[in-house]
């Protein structure tokens, strides 16, 4: 298919922290004609030698804005990126900065409200002046609990500060935005994954998606 001219079928791929987001990514890796847009925290720990995840959890109320500004643009940056393959597989968008991350970070204190205005106007700019949609959401839905030992079991050295009680809130933003509704702006329909399941169980549910996913691949 001549790719240059067509948009791809977009899809982005959300949950919690710690939902599998990247291994779910991974199982389309044995597919041809999808690119996977993947693991976008990479950057996020290494801008120029600065580690902007660990400067934002050591001291949030001075680097939450820098890190969710980075955030931002990385985010624009995959949006925006042309593929050659029909299909485009992204970890994460710009819509669960906003309205997960951004949201709590404002709700906890930790953005000051003038950051966040200055956070929310760019998304405001970028949602109308850019080509930011999105065709499926993929969410992978989990427990607080079972992500919160998910990543203590990873050990991300940054992350081992994460207590339950964020990743409750996140875990409701997430809940609020795709399932209630509560947001104005859900890009896209959303399919639901229970992603509670282990490694050894979860390709079966995977294989839910798949042929959303797939079908477009022609
Ligand atoms: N993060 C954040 N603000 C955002 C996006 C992410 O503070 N707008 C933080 C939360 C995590 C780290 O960045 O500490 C990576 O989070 P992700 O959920 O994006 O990536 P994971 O690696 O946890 O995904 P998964 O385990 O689902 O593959």
């Amino acid at each position: 298919m001549n790719s240059e001219n067509r948009k791809p079928f977009t899809v982005l791929v959300e949950g919690n922290i710690g939902s599998g987001k990247t291994t779910f990514l991974e199982h389309f890796r044995q597919f041809e004609d999808i690119t996977l847009l993947t693991e976008p925290v990479e950057q996020w720990r290494n801008l120029r030698g600065w580690n902007l995840l660990d400067l934002m959890y050591k001291d949030p109320a001075k680097w939450a804005m820098t890190f969710q500004s980075y955030v931002s643009l990385t985010m624009v940056d995959m949006h925006l990126r042309p593929t050659p393959t029909p299909v485009k597989l992204m970890e994460r968008s710009i819509f669960s900065a906003r309205y997960c991350f951004v949201e709590n970070m404002l709700r906890n204190g930790i953005l000051h409200e003038a950051e966040f205005a200055v956070l929310d106007e760019w998304f405001r700019f970028i949602q109308q002046h850019m080509s930011i949609d999105a065709d499926l959401i993929v969410y992978l839905k989990t427990s607080p609990s079972v992500v919160h030992e998910r990543i203590r079991k990873r050990a991300r050295s940054e992350e081992q500060c994460v207590p339950l009680k964020y990743l409750e809130d996140l875990h409701q933003l997430h809940e609020d935005w795709l399932v209630n509704r509560a947001f104005a702006e859900c890009p896209a329909p959303v399919v639901i994954i229970d992603a509670d399941l282990d490694l050894s169980q979860i390709t079966d549910e995977y294989k839910k998606s798949e042929h959303q996913i797939l079908r477009k691949a022609v």
